[in-house]
């Protein structure tokens, strides 16, 4: 009697919470805007930025609201979601703002809400609607996302896709030591606890190797193998691929062990974090370190694509895949943007946009996917250099300037990190094909000048008014990424 009596309150406690989570739904709408990119792509710089430029009325005149001036006030809110970090915005822009550093890798999920009073565009609406938004920003990282096709692999298809990749020519040699390890080992031997951590940790150091800033590979799954967390030596992240399975596994095999804890992974790790996260959200950016791949040759924007075209696969699965059950909401705007332009001149800018034009445009056009808008931008959240000229003997030049981080190098010569530089970048090239032809990749690699000269600048050093205020932080096309992000709800 006592045990039904629970039951019933807590269902009619559920029905409470559905109905007031919709009446709460209908006076003050939300938006879940997720946030991705692999490390280092730019997440919590841009997510910074944005906010900052919203709060502080910054310059947007591509985005719709702000210039028209119906926005009334911008201001962040408690998230709705207890259990998820919060994205810590202060500290952030405080080393941005104070430090003229960049925020610290921030590696896991975080999340933050930012609240927008607003004038509604038509008198009509403006008579119902309340005129306010709440975006929730969920900032996660890129490889927790290329862990999704997981899902629908057995650890047979996960260890062929792995060896397969493994052997491409970008990663055959980071992979060397980790295949010469799995080739000494029988699937079908007794499972031992020292083999499962000797192949898992030497498969994880050959995954960490593609990261490396030469190489700018994107990561392969599992995810968590670079960004463990508090998994960090649990049995879910100690397996790895195996070579040569052509048979079920034997029960107490090696097979066998690295089959169940693969599957473990999925249950625990993947499973969780897609339900909780990923189903929920409306609007969604991915940002890609385009400038970093570009310069690394076509080998390495191959695999950028592949990335790419992964993730979107993630976001909007067509019919017959297994991801389409999972999904609550389905995400209708994707923006895939390539953050840094201000390494580039802006006679570039045009350029870069056009080569994410065409990496997205195939990847939309392989990838398993249906339905959302897709668009591209090239842009900088947080715009480092100012553009000037140069003059060298009767030539102009067109140059970046602004403040190299200090050790950072260019031609033999090492900045302070104090002084303010003039850099000419080079370009890129005209007709973009030549940045994608992996036939001529081998070439690419071996000369010894990249087509654009890069170095890592400090955070700008912002403006004030006669009257002391901080202007907020520059940017390139940032409001055009705000207005196709958020854009609409505001109408
Ligand atoms: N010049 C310039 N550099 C940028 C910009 N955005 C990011 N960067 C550089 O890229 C680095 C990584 O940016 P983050 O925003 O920390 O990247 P993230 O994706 O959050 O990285 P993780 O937290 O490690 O996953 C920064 O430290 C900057 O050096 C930008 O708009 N302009
Ligand atoms: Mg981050």
């Amino acid at each position: 009697m006592a045990s039904s009596l629970t039951t019933f309150t807590d269902e009619a406690r559920i029905a409470l919470d559905t109905l007031s989570g919709r009446a709460t739904g209908l006076f003050s709408p939300s938006l879940r805007l997720g946030v991705t990119g692999l490390s280092r792509a730019g997440k919590t710089v841009f997510i910074s930025a944005l906010v900052h430029n919203l709060i502080h009325g910054g310059r947007l005149p591509l985005f719709e609201a702000q210039k028209s001036g119906r926005i009334a006030r911008a201001f962040l809110e408690e998230q709705p979601d207890d259990a998820v970090p919060r994205f810590q915005y202060e500290d952030h822009i405080a080393s941005l703002v104070n430090d003229r550093a960049w925020p610290d890798s921030t590696r896991a999920i975080s999340e933050l809400r930012l609240t927008i009073e607003y004038e509604s565009a038509s008198g009509w609406s403006r008579m119902f609607s309340s005129g306010k938004l709440s975006v929730d920003i969920v900032d996660y990282p890129g490889e927790w996302l290329l862990d999704l096709p997981l899902l629908g692999k057995s650890f047979g298809d996960f260890s062929a896709d792995a060896m397969e990749m493994a052997t491409l020519s970008v990663r055959e040699d980071l992979s060397r030591a980790w295949r010469a390890i799995s080739a000494e080992i029988d699937p079908d031997a007794d499972a031992d606890e020292m083999t499962a951590r000797r192949l898992a940790e030497s498969f994880a150091a050959y995954l960490k190797a593609c990261k490396l800033d030469e190489r700018a590979l994107s990561t392969l799954p599992p995810g968590r193998f670079l960004m463990p967390g508090d998994l960090e030596g649990s049995p879910a992240l100690t397996f790895a691929p195996l070579a040569g399975l052509d048979r079920r596994p034997r029960p107490g095999s090696l097979h066998a062990m690295m089959e169940r804890r693969y599957e473990a992974y999925k249950t625990y790790v993947v499973k969780p974090f897609f339900r909780e996260h990923i189903t929920r959200l409306d609007r969604q950016i991915v940002l890609i370190d385009a400038m970093q791949a570009l310069n690394a040759g076509p080998g390495a924007m191959a695999d950028l694509e592949r990335a790419v075209t992964e993730i979107l696969g993630c976001f909007r699965p067509g019919r017959g895949s297994f991801l389409t059950d999972l999904f609550s909401r389905r995400i209708d705007r994707i923006l895939v943007a390539a953050t840094k332009a201000d390494h580039l001149h802006h006679e570039s800018h045009d350029r870069l946009q056009a080569i994410v034009r065409r990496l997205a445009d195939r990847a939309v056009a392989r990838a398993n996917f249906t339905g959302a808008d897709v668009d591209v931008v090239a842009m900088a959240a947080v715009r480092a250099t100012r553009e000037g000229t140069v003059k060298q003997g009767r030539e102009t030049l067109p140059v970046i300037i602004g403040t190299p981080i200090a050790d950072e190098k260019i031609n033999g010569e090492t900045f302070d990190g104090k002084t303010e530089t003039a850099i000419f970048p080079g370009d890129l090239p005209e007709k973009i094909d030549v940045v994608f032809d992996v036939s001529g990749s081998d070439h690419a690699q071996d000369s010894t000048e990249p087509a654009i000269r890069f170095v890592r600048f400090r955070p700008p050093k912002l403006e004030r008014t006669a009257e002391g205020v901080t202007l907020s932080l520059p940017h390139i096309r940032l409001d055009r990424a705000l207005q196709f992000l958020i854009g609409d709800h505001l109408a």
